[in-house]
């Protein structure tokens, strides 16, 4: 059992309170500094699975003075189609997961290829910890602190031809780890796509953690993409490989329906999704609860002064 998720949390704090105790408690941990006076809700049962902690250190330019989206809502209300459909399944399934060993092959149109374990990829480029408002096409949202570096980074060293234009992200399909691939509700693996100047962007984030720890599974472990500027289903969970292709990528979401789900899916309040509106959004585990007043979406989320220029001149109601 994890102690993390559950047990702080079932006490009675702020999620900032939580974010920071969590923080303080790992290093405590790791200093070996906990004496007699542990939390009642501490366990040394719980000391032993504690979390692997990820070196980060909040990088300004990307933290969003919102309210954090408590720990316990980040990681028990996903979508993670590999586990089930329901926003539970992930977390209730996704432990079959294997995380290690872990391979994330980089292909297509570069100059230099490559297949780097997954511990070498961690060790990549500086691990920055990032604040991003999400937003789900269905209407839902969350602050969560991400872990990771700008896939720029990792681009940079693969080199890519002149012919490059697309980036392609492919998740794992095993359906010996993950129940839900024997349903075909979407074509597996799972995959996803950005233009090159998108992938390219600062803001896209390679991702191997939150709150300062490891991804858990069901948030996509061991590591992700995450698009803050676009609906939630652009950021690829557990992924595989990354192909770099002249043309686009055909996408799970748009062979599964090309009118509901487009390439670009950019955050947009004046695009409605054919099934759900955009112009407003319900901020998860907000502590007003139900009562909670609706949050008007952003165009791009909120992130238009670090990404409109791409799309200057694009009809993002015909590239939507
Ligand atoms: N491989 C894979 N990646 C995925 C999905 C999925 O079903 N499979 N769901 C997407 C959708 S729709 C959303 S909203 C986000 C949710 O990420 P989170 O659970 O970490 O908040 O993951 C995206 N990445
Ligand atoms: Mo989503």
């Amino acid at each position: 059992m994890r102690f993390t998720d559950k047990t702080i949390i079932a006490s009675d704090i702020t999620p900032k309170a939580v974010f920071e105790n969590r923080r303080n408690l790992i290093k405590a941990a790791a200093a070996g500094s906990f004496g007699m006076a542990l939390a009642p809700w501490f366990s040394r049962e719980a000391l032993a699975n504690t979390p692997e902690k990820i070196n980060a250190a909040l990088n300004p330019t990307y933290a969003s003075k919102e309210e954090l989206t408590p720990y316990k809502y980040v990681t028990s209300y996903n979508n993670f189609y590999e586990f089930g459909t329901d926003k539970s399944d992930p977390a209730a399934y996704a432990n079959t997961l294997q995380t290690r060993p872990w391979t994330v092959s980089i292909e297509g149109l570069v100059k230099k290829p490559v297949t780097l374990d997954i511990d070498d990829l961690l060790k990549l480029a500086t691990m920055e910890e990032r604040i991003y408002r999400m937003r789900c096409v269905e209407g839902w949202s969350m602050v969560i602190p991400w872990d990771g570096y700008s896939l720029s980074k990792l681009i940079n060293k693969v080199e890519p031809l002149g012919s490059a234009k697309y980036v392609e992200f492919i998740s794992l399909a095993d359906p010996k780890q993950m129940p839900g691939v024997k349903s075909n509700i979407i074509q597996w693996p799972y995959r996803e796509g950005l233009r090159m100047d998108e992938a390219m962007n600062p803001l896209t984030l390679l991702t191997f953690g939150l709150y300062g720890e490891v991804l858990p599974k069901q948030n996509g472990a061991p590591v992700r993409i995450v698009v803050p500027w676009k609906y939630g289903f652009k950021s690829a969970k557990s992924i595989v490989k990354i192909r770099f292709t002249e043309e686009m990528p055909k996408t799970s979401w748009s062979q599964f329906d090309a009118r509901e789900y487009g390439f670009y899916s950019n955050v947009n309040p004046q695009v409605d999704h054919p099934r759900w509106s955009q112009a407003s959004e319900r901020r998860i585990g907000d502590t007003k609860g139900m009562f909670a007043p609706k949050i008007k979406t952003q165009m791009f989320n909120g992130y238009g002064d670090q990404v409109a220029s791409m799309y200057a001149g694009m009809d993002l109601k015909k590239y939507y």
